[in-house]
């Protein structure tokens, strides 16, 4: 009996030891197993620097994972096994993930530097009152397109696209209804419509498309149509923005049928588990000079108005990122369409996508 009680002290003793030495290790490495923040955000939307400067700043090692659509970023939230402390879904997903019970409110006690965001970007209808989502960039679906390669012939329209000169021309962004809401554009219906014959007629538009399609692809898009490989891109305006700065002969349109305009926003994941770690990163990124700074790498635009101010009057006052209302007033946002009806655009797109390959 003696002996055991002794090889239990003994066990104790060890664990003790061997818990000390690993905590002492992280915490010569900056952070501890609680002290890690795990990011999931879109591909190419923060500046790398300002990850390290958080981490500085708080002590707190940033693991960051990208997708590259709010499709694929529900997949795999939804699916579970995920301890994502920060995710930045759309406007449309985030409706979703609320209704799903996916995200926990955002404790605003702890995110002064809300007050920075333009009150035109808060309680916005898929997440009235902010309860759980802040503002990160917002944007448009539009055209870019290189002045140089399509002869003198510029797109103004979503319908001009249809245009037989601009044969095996076209790069789309890689998202269903991104594709899909152009085609119901063009057509003259919503980008939120769930009438059966007219998504049919939307999908059927597509298939005449094809000619022109080059490719469907994702954030290597942007390489693409800085290198010249293809003469027009359906894009978010963010993207426009970043290779517009590389390519003079590139420009960007919102197509005069109207288009999409999309807020990207912040959001704690149901399964997160360093909320205080989240709601810091929040407030870090509404810091003008960061949010500034990040607004000048990504290129999107920042609904952060003291941020704004910061910026170069040539970028502030370009209105094709900054839209007057004029402009504004034809775009829609994405609506929920709830679970079966997002299924079938995405299989409208696939049926698409398999007829352009
Ligand atoms: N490369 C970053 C892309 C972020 C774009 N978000 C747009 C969402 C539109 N629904």
């Amino acid at each position: 009996m003696k002996k055991l009680i002794q090889l239990f002290v003994t066990i104790f003793l060890i664990s003790g030891v061997i818990l000390f030495a690993l905590n002492r290790l992280n915490a010569t490495q900056g952070y501890s197993g609680g002290n890690v923040l795990n990011i999931y955000n879109w591909g190419d939307y923060i500046d790398p620097d300002l990850i390290d400067q958080f981490e500085e700043e708080s002590g707190i090692k940033v693991v960051y994972q990208t997708f590259d659509s709010n499709e694929a970023m529900l997949t795999k939230i939804e699916q579970g096994g995920t301890t994502y402390d920060i995710a930045v879904p759309s406007d449309y997903a985030i409706a979703k993930m609320i209704e799903e019970d996916l995200v926990i409110p955002i404790d605003k006690s702890k995110i002064p530097n809300l007050k920075h965001i333009d009150d035109r970007f808060l309680d916005l209808p898929f997440d009235p009152g902010n309860q759980y989502s802040i503002p990160y960039f917002w944007g448009t679906v539009g055209i870019v397109y290189n002045q140089k390669l399509l002869d003198g012939k510029e797109p103004t329209s979503w319908e001009d696209l249809w245009d037989p000169a601009f044969k095996n021309q076209i790069l789309l962004a890689d998202g269903a209804r991104e594709v899909m809401g152009m085609s119901l554009n063009s057509l003259g219906y919503s980008l939120n419509e769930t009438d059966e014959d007219k998504l049919q007629e939307a999908k059927a538009n597509l298939m005449d498309l094809t000619p022109n399609v080059k490719a469907i692809v994702g954030d290597e898009i942007k390489l693409l149509l800085a290198n010249e490989e293809a003469g027009i891109g359906v894009v978010w305006s963010g993207d426009a923005n970043e290779i517009m700065s590389e390519n003079e002969d590139l420009n960007y349109v919102i197509p005069s049928e109207g288009s999409n305009v999309w807020f990207d926003n912040v959001v704690i994941p149901k399964t997160a588990e360093n909320v205080e770690g989240a709601h810091a990163f929040i407030n870090f990124m509404l810091r003008p000079d960061i949010a500034a700074k990040n607004t000048d790498y990504v290129g999107y635009s920042t609904p952060n108005k003291d941020a704004l101010k910061l910026l170069d009057a040539e970028v502030r006052e370009d209105e094709r990122f900054y839209p007057d209302k004029a402009v504004t007033d034809t775009l829609e946002v994405y609506k929920n369409l709830g679970k079966k009806m997002l299924a079938h655009y995405n299989e409208l797109f696939l049926e698409f996508k398999m007829h352009k390959k």
